[in-house]
């Protein structure tokens, strides 16, 4: 199916369009509920848009989004987009701390999660079902503001930390997220036909944006899993007949162990993303299933930027060619990835230094991923411009997490940097001076304040940091320490 990427319509508008046209089509499987078809999609996304416009959310309030993939969540989410209220995704595993940094950016006038938590300052609704709202009705006028927004108005923040600084929220707009589906669905050839296996965190853009995103726009239908097991992946691909599956490396590399492996094999497409998928990985899975991987780059900013080729050769290694309507360039002194295109983003929320910093004056956004190009356009991601450290498809900024670790009475020095590791891609590493106290000390230490895949999995006492002439650590020879 071919969808031109620039058309001026909104992913809401898209969907309840499609929803409309064929409103007995399966679309959305999760367990407990079962398959809900357009029709019931639409209805309900209608009640739960209804009952936010009657508990006071309005077009362009920001509302928080955090919970475990079910029904709910994927219906509260088409609920915001419908409202034209952007919807702020967070992560599960955040401390309250963490939470806090996000409220105090974009001041949601509301939080929908999956599990009741203290949230101070913002109401909460919780579980995420039409249940917490107050019921509406047509004759409210609630249903007039729905499927209002228009192209350029904002549909999601998406936290991220960028190259540097604290984490900021990119602003994604409706057009974003539209030609970033749509972009995918036509470079991965994806019908009404496909059934996509899910076992993403939905508040990512991976999960949100590609997974669902794909998935609704090009009226196929996907199976949502509350969580990510080998079992749980095979047996949903073999009892719905899934024809896609899409993962981040760790969850392949738990795949490549299994013996189960060979069952990747029904597959029409397997899509990995969100870090490298090492070269000898992807020939361990095709060896095991026969399944060529399908490779693919993109950010939080921009949706999917690239992507090896559906027909042609997927180059283990590299993330392949710009997708439709993507511009890529390398800036010419440090190789840094810079792009173009109808998905991204223009601003990071009410951080107008943040945002001119992130383009260059003649309009590109420096990804800060640095990349080299093949004579025949296949892109290498061979480094990046900061310290970010990937761990299972989870980012990971070391500055947080060594300001945390600074707090702690025994620590006076620290440097955390991701040292490589088969299954998680990269581990979280301290390196500590000061007197060295036990791990379970530190870790209970940490727990409050960083959430699970941002502590420290390996811990290194040692009598000094590296640093330069400046005073910086010079996290490279942090490295070589061991
Ligand atoms: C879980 N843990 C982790 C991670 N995940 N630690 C480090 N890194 C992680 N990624 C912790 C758990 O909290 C737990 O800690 C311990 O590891 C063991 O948990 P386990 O049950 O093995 O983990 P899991 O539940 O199986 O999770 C592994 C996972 C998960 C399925 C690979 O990390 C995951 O869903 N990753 C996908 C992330 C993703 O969607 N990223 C996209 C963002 P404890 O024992 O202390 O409790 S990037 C993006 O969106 C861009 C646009 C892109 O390109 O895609
Ligand atoms: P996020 O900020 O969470 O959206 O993460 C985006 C970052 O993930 C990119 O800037 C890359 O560094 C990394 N990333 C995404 N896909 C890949 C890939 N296929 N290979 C290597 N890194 C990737």
């Amino acid at each position: 199916m071919t969808l031109p990427v620039t058309l001026p319509v909104t992913l809401p508008a898209a969907l309840v369009a499609s929803w409309t046209a064929a409103p007995d089509r399966p679309v959305l499987w999760t367990t407990g509920t079962g398959w809900l078809t357009g029709a019931q999609l639409e209805e309900r996304s209608r009640q739960v848009a209804r009952r936010l416009a009657v508990a006071g959310v309005r077009a362009g309030d920001r509302v928080l989004l955090s919970g475990a993939p079910c029904a709910d969540l994927v219906v509260s989410y088409l609920a915001l987009l419908r409202l034209g209220s952007p919807v702020v995704p967070a992560n599960t595993a955040y401390t309250e701390r963490e939470l806090a940094h996000i409220v105090a950016e974009v001041r949601p006038v509301a939080a929908l999660l999956g599990e009741a938590r203290a949230l101070p300052g913002v109401p909460v609704v919780s579980p995420i079902d039409a249940s917490g709202l107050p019921p509406g009705t047509a004759a409210d006028g609630a249903d007039a503001v729905l499927d209002r927004a228009g192209p350029e108005d904002p549909a999601l923040i998406g936290f991220t930390s960028g190259t540097t600084g604290a984490p900021k929220g990119a602003v994604l707009s409706q057009r974003n997220l539209h030609a970033g589906a749509a972009a995918v669905v036509e470079a991965w050839r994806w019908t009404p036909d496909d059934r996509l296996a899910c076992a993403l965190p939905l508040f990512h853009m991976h999960g949100l944006g590609v997974a669902l995103g794909g998935t609704l726009l090009s009226g196929a239908s996907i199976v949502v899993l509350p969580r990510f097991t080998v079992d749980g992946v095979l047996d949903a691909i073999s009892e719905h007949r899934a024809s896609l599956f899409f993962g981040v490396p760790t969850m392949y590399s738990r795949l490549a162990g299994s013996a189960r492996l060979g069952e990747l094999a029904a597959l029409r497409l397997a899509v990995s993303g969100s870090a490298p998928l090492p070269a000898t990985l992807w020939s361990a899975l095709q060896d095991g299933s026969g399944q060529r991987v399908l490779e693919r780059y993109g950010m939080t900013e921009t949706v999917m930027l690239t992507s090896n080729p559906y027909d042609g050769e997927r180059r283990p290694g590299t993330v392949g060619l710009p997708l439709p309507g993507v511009s890529l360039r390398l800036a010419p002194d440090s190789g840094v990835v810079e792009v173009r295109g109808p998905s991204v983003f223009s601003a990071y929320w009410q951080r107008p230094a943040d945002t001119k910093g992130a383009f260059t004056g003649d309009g590109w956004f420096r990804t800060g991923d640095i990349g080299a190009v093949s004579e025949d356009g296949y892109l290498t991601l061979v480094g990046r411009a900061s310290e970010l450290i990937i761990s299972g498809g989870f980012n990971i900024y070391p500055r947080e997490v060594e300001d945390v670790l600074r707090g702690h009475p025994a620590i006076g020095d620290v440097a955390v940097i991701g040292l490589p590791d088969p299954e998680w891609g990269e581990i979280v590493t301290a390196y500590c001076v000061g007197d060295p106290v036990s791990e379970e000390e530190l870790m209970a230490y940490c727990g409050p304040l960083l959430a699970s895949f941002k502590r420290p999995r390996r811990w290194r006492w040692v009598e000094a940091l590296p640093r330069n002439a400046m005073g910086k650590v010079v996290r490279d020879q942090v490295r070589e320490l061991g």
